[in-house]
């Protein structure tokens, strides 16, 4: 690839409005339709400061009304506002964990799902004390997904995996009381202290927002993700192609989209069949296109690498291109324009989870014991479906670019084990990276996370943050949809290093890696937990010392709230580009900010101009040499 040749957001934005143009030629409304349509936001909702717990309510807080009816002020309001966003950021991430686990219960080695990685399997059972031998692999596989299971319900005791951090951080957990105990029982909690009556002390909320984030990360989301592992591969490096190009004129596209891998990985398997690839050339179709969205998306393509089609804010645009047979989804992050915009087209939308029912869908039931059928039959439909394509009605923007994706903790231990081959001792570690820190060949590191929001230029913020960041030598990883803007962007390619500093290019050369790394889905921000907390260690300094930030600039979900809040709770500082929905009060937004830095080392920086954004981030990099002497 020639950098001359890369997707700028013109490009990005060029196609999109084009595809905007067709949707009102075929009466189809998108989001660009309706943000119109809603107008200025509520400013007490943007706030935080509207609330409707009870039905004395809605309050809202002003100037005159400083108190709701039953006296809670904007502090309180806005604080449980925001728990209860964290709340059902963590009963999404974690109930997708526990899907996983069940379906490692129900795994079999004649049944739809089997183990693929057993090494992790092992690890994992030794971790938690389970007998390993002289048993059979999915003996040991249903104990450790029944104590899975068990983390989410437990009487006693708190999240098994908190163990895995580095002895500080424990301490300090355990200290100010956020080690968080059964994943159920801090969602409850949360509920419950925001029930009318509850807690009103906004310091008491964000304690148990940090709590129930916890509860997430190093409970729900780290389970999802070792038990995705497990079930499905622990990620390696692999190249795949990404944005609305990667759909194909010629072939049945079929786009699966949501989170839980249980069903588009049966889906991925069910195209492979050779006698579905017999019926596609029968309708004359030249094959099978499968093609991602959102996490799943990042799923299937660090494991297949199946192509992606595009990120959150891409999803209509998918059908727009009028070429896609099917979309089919299984849970969050889905819009229910889907079932509308279906419509004005062929496009046959399948929803699969009782979770995410949504109208003008055709609604299959997933199941573990019939899911690999069930998948055929979803395959087949959709072959039949290609002869109801109207050509009429297809535009699908050629642009696309290459991407490695795929970038484990374990395939960024191998990646650097590559350049220290003389140096046994550092072999399976962080060290050199940690040497190329201290150095200052490479300033730091940041995690970028999060979705699209259409309160700003979608994907914008990402490129130009990640741009000036490997510019200033600085390396990132990236999730989620931020990782899918950088592979439309061409970020997640090795012609990348072009962009980056010198040092940051040297060390990229050296260990051929891109200077983004692709660490998966947003469950999958447990893994980067793992590698800040495995760097401090080795290290042996603590997490808010290590010249480590995280990032959301276009954050939009209940997700990216839990998330944000481990994050800090972790002791990183996370710079987010949306406001969170809580400067109605002064007092919350001193709490997220400063009030949490002192208490676990991390905190918000909160702005909406990407470039000020970056620039305080490179300087708080900065600031974490200058104080370590580095
Ligand atoms: O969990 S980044 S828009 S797809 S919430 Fe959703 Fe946000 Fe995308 Fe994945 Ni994460
Ligand atoms: Fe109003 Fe209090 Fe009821 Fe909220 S809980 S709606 S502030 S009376």
């Amino acid at each position: 690839m020639n950098w001359k040749d890369i997707t700028t957001i013109e490009d990005m934005e060029a196609d999109a409005a084009k595809l905007q143009e067709l949707a009102c030629a075929s009466c189809a409304e998108t989001w660009q339709d309706r943000k119109a349509a809603q107008g200025v936001s509520c400013k007490f909702g943007e706030g935080g400061i509207c609330c409707r717990i009870c039905s004395m309510g809605p309050c809202r807080i002003t100037p005159k009304s400083p108190r709701g009816i039953c006296g809670a002020d904007a502090a309180a309001i806005a604080g449980r506002n925001y728990l209860r966003m964290v709340a059902g950021g963590c009963a999404a991430h974690s109930d997708h964990g526990r899907e996983i686990c069940h379906t490692l219960y129900k795994s079999s080695a004649d049944g739809n799902y089997k183990i693929t990685d057993s090494e992790k399997l092992l690890r994992l059972a030794a971790e938690w004390g389970i007998e390993t031998e002289g048993r059979d692999i999915y003996d040991i596989a249903h104990e450790v997904a029944l104590t899975g299971l068990g983390e989410y319900g437990k009487a006693f005791g708190t999240q098994r995996f908190l163990s895995r951090a580095n002895e500080e951080r424990q301490k300090v957990w355990e200290e100010l009381d956020i080690a968080p105990r059964a994943v159920d029982r801090e969602i409850a909690t949360a509920m419950h202290m925001t029930h009318m009556g509850n807690t009103a002390d906004a310091e008491a909320l964000v304690h148990q927002s940090m709590r129930t984030g916890m509860a997430d990360g190093w409970g729900g989301s780290m389970m999802g993700t070792e038990f995705t592992d497990i079930l499905f591969g622990t990620p390696k490096p692999c190249d795949t192609e990404a944005n609305l190009g990667v759909i194909e004129e010629d072939m049945v596209n079929i786009i699966i989209h949501g989170h839980d891998p249980a069903m588009s990985e049966m889906i991925v398997l069910a195209a492979e069949d050779p006698a579905v690839l017999a019926h596609a050339r029968e309708v004359g179709a030249k094959g099978i296109n499968i093609a991602g969205l959102c996490c799943t998306a990042n799923e299937v393509a660090m494991r297949h690498g199946v192509r992606m089609a595009g990120n959150f804010l891409q999803q209509e645009n998918a059908i727009l291109t009028g070429a896609v047979e099917m979309i089919a989804v299984d849970v969050q992050c889905i819009f229910p324009s889907l079932g509308p915009l279906s419509e004005c087209f062929h496009t046959k939308f399948i929803t699969t989870s009782p979770i995410a029912r949504i109208p003008g869908s055709i609604y299959v039931k997933f199941n573990t014991d019939t899911a690999y059928q069930q998948a055929l039959e979803l395959v087949h439909m959709a072959i039949d479906n290609f002869k109801n394509r109207d050509a009429s009605k297809v535009f699908i923007p050629k642009r696309k670019q290459t991407a490695t994706v795929g970038y484990s903790c374990e395939a960024i231990i191998e990646r650097l084990d590559t350049v220290t081959n003389s140096r046994v001792d550092e072999r399976e570690t962080y060290q050199p990276l940690i040497d190329c820190i201290r150095a200052g060949v490479i300033r730091g590191a940041v995690a970028i996370v999060g979705c699209n929001n259409p309160k700003v230029r979608p994907d914008y913020s990402h490129i130009e943050i990640m741009k000036q960041l490997i510019k200033n030598d600085i390396i990132i990883v990236a999730t989620g949809c931020s990782a899918q803007a950088a592979a439309k962007a061409g970020l997640l390619s090795k012609e990348a290093r072009e962009l980056c500093g010198a040092g940051l290019k040297r060390v990229c050369t050296l260990c051929d890696i891109p200077p983004v790394l692709h660490m998966g889905s947003c469950v999958d921000i447990s893994r980067m937990m793992l590698l800040a907390t495995g760097i401090a260690k080795q290290w042996k300094i603590d997490v808010p010392q290590v010249p480590v930030v995280g990032c959301a600039p276009e954050w939009m979900s209940e997700k990216a709230v839990s998330i944000a809040n481990y994050v800090i709770s972790t002791g990183i500082d996370t710079y987010l580009g949306i406001r969170p929905q809580v400067h109605g009060s002064d007092q919350m937004m001193e709490l997220i900010t400063e009030g949490t830095r002192k208490l676990t080392g991390g905190g918000y920086i909160i702005n909406t101009d990407p470039h000020e954004l970056v620039q305080s981030m490179i300087d708080g990099i900065e600031a974490k040499r200058a104080a370590l002497g580095i």
